[in-house]
């Protein structure tokens, strides 16, 4: 299998997490890829022309990061990232749901902000910022719940608020959310979140 990937894509880190979690890493070539450069060929794999982009053994390109990590967890015996039914399954991908909204919005506001000055707009940037902090607000209420396990929602959970670190260090978000904080703290020393950390290419 081979991996459409970026280092600082929190989309991608999902699909790498889950990789690293189910114990499938080694199994994937990573092809660095900038989306943004304008000789990128992603799109001759993925006609979306996003990352993350799966080509499996077969040549089938998996597209859209929630596709990729239910597929992949489709592929390994081991405990199973999404729940295969019932209330336990709705639970995991709503989850997974409000922290892909967190993502989106947060790369939505990078994107926006590397626009010329003038092409900018301050109620869009301010729209998204907001959608952040309520949907964090609402995770603080149900932080107790999230407990120590890994699954799809947690995974895309972490990735979220590493992402938010990574982008926009000044806003801390962990200001009057001190449970999701415990529960990032505990989350993030995971193995599968330290060797995925975002960064800059070199
Ligand atoms: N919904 C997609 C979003 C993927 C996405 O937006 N990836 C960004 C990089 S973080 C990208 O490739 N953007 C290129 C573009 O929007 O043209 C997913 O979950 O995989």
């Amino acid at each position: 299998m081979k991996l459409r990937h970026s280092p600082t894509s929190p989309f991608v880190r999902k699909v790498s997490v889950t990789l690293h979690e189910t114990g499938q890493f080694d199994s994937v070539e990573l092809e660095m890829t900038n989306v943004w450069d304008p000789d990128t060929d992603i799109g001759e794999e993925n006609p979306i022309g996003k990352v993350p982009a799966l080509i499996a053994d077969d040549g089938t390109v998996y597209v859209e990061s929630v596709m990729i990590c239910e597929y992949l967890d489709s592929l390994h015996d081991g405990p199973k990232l999404y729940p295969p039914e019932g209330p336990a399954r709705w639970r995991v991908l709503r989850l997974q749901a409000l922290a892909d909204g967190i993502i989106g919005a947060a790369v939505d506001r990078v994107v926006e902000s590397r626009r010329p000055a003038d092409k900018q707009w301050d109620g869009w940037h301010e729209r998204r910022r907001i959608a952040i902090a309520r949907t964090l607000n609402l995770l603080e209420t149900e932080a107790e719940m999230l407990g120590d396990g890994v699954n799809a929602g947690t995974i895309a959970l972490g990735c979220a608020l590493d992402y938010l670190d990574f982008r926009f260090p000044g806003e801390d978000w962990r200001n009057n959310r001190p449970k999701l904080e415990t529960w990032f703290d505990r989350f993030s020393i995971r193995p599968s979140m330290q060797a995925t950390r975002p960064h800059d290419p070199a």
